[in-house]
């Protein structure tokens, strides 16, 4: 028999900002039930879990995205028009753009681009006191994604656009001063992009026909049309973005390493063997790519999606009216026991012949990337931290006394120390 949906008195925003990352997953073993009904921003709402809920979520008929992620979440994050906010054929025909900008070839393009802007970084952390990792990865992501995605970027720039791309996902599910900051640097943002935009269109610069830039100046929307400026800059920076925001995972990787030195060895001596992506002759899986996935699922990222019901319906027992705000666990899901054999611990080797399923490994959301609003960015993020984990772990460093507990009340979370290393002068 459905439950009430609407039993919920108290807001819980709250307790929800306390501990993001595990207040769906709390509250739904304190049931006993996999999904429950709650009060959020001031709006009744429902948090839903597991896989079952994963693949419904993904049922363009049954979901809507629209005002489905709060005003304060889109005016620093994701921007007004951008394809998370689209449903249907409308999203399909934008999310297309963003898959055709993925391709291995171009994977393997940022990563190369990546990897030289590490060792030219590195090649300045020997001799130096301290070496935040946390924010020389963000330096090197923006450096290395301008150049991939055709977006101009001159070296006394660097740092200011660093800092603002930054703050449109660091800041973003912040309160007070910060999220001001968040919404300031996407003002900013959005007007550089838009300048790169309007100059492509002006014949004034011409990136690569494969690049970000010039595939989302002239993309045509199904009425033949351009997308307005403003739209194509905020797409653009929907691809800019989420790469130096794979920093986190960066940063989460220099975290494993230190935490787990038996895969700093296996990486090491994978990288010192030429290791590459590719599964071995009798298809063993590199260990880079087993210690990226651990990574991905281990730590916490996106701690859970929302979309709003487009009918009413019953999920997992529960009523869910048209129009309610839900709340999909992603976190959750990849720490689910049922799931998950000792979800907490990290173990790469869990990874030697998993069975991919579009709805139990969900870092960066749910579902088939072509028709859902699963990150088509993954191959990305798979491929980058393989590359600087390989690196890392070659790189002669110390470690110093530092709080490398993680903080799971923010959102990104992150290492407190942000991973602090010392380089010596006469490193090999
Ligand atoms: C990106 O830039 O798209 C990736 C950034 C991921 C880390 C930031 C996560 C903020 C999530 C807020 C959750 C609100 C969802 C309704």
């Amino acid at each position: 028999m459905a439950r009430r949906s609407e039993g919920a008195v108290w807001d819980r925003t709250a307790a929800l900002l306390r501990d993001p990352y595990r207040f769906i997953l709390r509250g739904c073993r304190r049931r006993g039930a996999d999904a429950f009904a709650t009060r959020l921003l001031l709006e009744p709402a429902v948090c839903v879990t597991g896989p079952h809920a994963a693949a419904v979520f993904q049922d363009h008929g049954r979901f809507t995205r629209h005002r489905a992620v709060p005003r304060r979440i889109n005016r620093t994050l994701f921007g007004r028009g951008g394809v998370q906010g689209l449903d249907g054929a409308e999203h399909g025909h934008r999310k297309s753009v963003f898959l055709a900008l993925m391709s291995p070839e171009r994977v393997a393009e940022l990563t190369a681009l990546v990897e030289r802007e590490f060792d030219c970084a590195a090649e300045g952390w020997r001799g130096r006191r301290k070496v935040v990792l946390y924010d020389e990865f963000r330096a090197v992501l923006t450096r290395a994604v301008c150049t991939w995605a055709g977006v101009p970027l001159v070296t006394a720039d660097a740092d200011r656009r660093t800092a603002q791309l930054t703050a449109l996902y660091d800041y973003a599910a912040r309160v007070g001063p910060r999220h001001w900051r968040s919404r300031l640097a996407r003002r900013a943002a959005e007007d550089w992009a838009a300048d790169v935009v309007g100059r492509i269109r002006a014949g004034r610069i011409e990136p690569p026909e494969d690049t970000a830039a010039h595939a989302l100046a002239w993309h045509r929307e199904p009425d033949g049309g351009l997308l307005d400026e403003h739209t194509a800059a905020v797409e653009l920076l929907n691809v800019v973005r989420p790469v130096v925001a794979v920093s986190v995972y960066l940063a989460f990787a220099a975290h494993a390493l230190h935490r787990h030195p038996r895969w700093r060895c296996e990486l090491a001596a994978e990288a010192a063997a030429g290791g590459t992506d590719e599964a071995a002759a009798d298809g063993a899986v590199p260990a880079a790519e087993l210690f990226a996935q651990e990574v991905r699922r281990h730590y916490p990222f996106f701690p859970f999606v929302a979309a709003r019901a487009r009918h009413d319906m019953v999920l997992h027992g529960l009523r869910i009216a048209r129009g309610r705000r839900v709340l999909l666990d992603l976190y959750g899901i990849n720490h689910d026991p049922l799931l998950w054999e000792a979800p907490d611990d990290f173990r790469p080797e869990r990874f030697r012949g998993w069975r991919w399923n579009l709805y139990d490994f969900v870092p960066q959301g749910a579902g088939d990337p072509a028709t859902s609003h699963r990150c088509p960015g993954e191959p990305i993020t798979v491929s980058l931290i393989k590359a600087v984990s390989r690196r890392l772990s070659r790189l002669d460093y110390e470690v110093p006394e530092q709080d490398f507990t993680v903080d799971m009340g923010r959102v990104p979370a992150l290492p407190r120390s942000r991973c602090v290393i010392r380089v010596p002068e006469a490193s090999t």
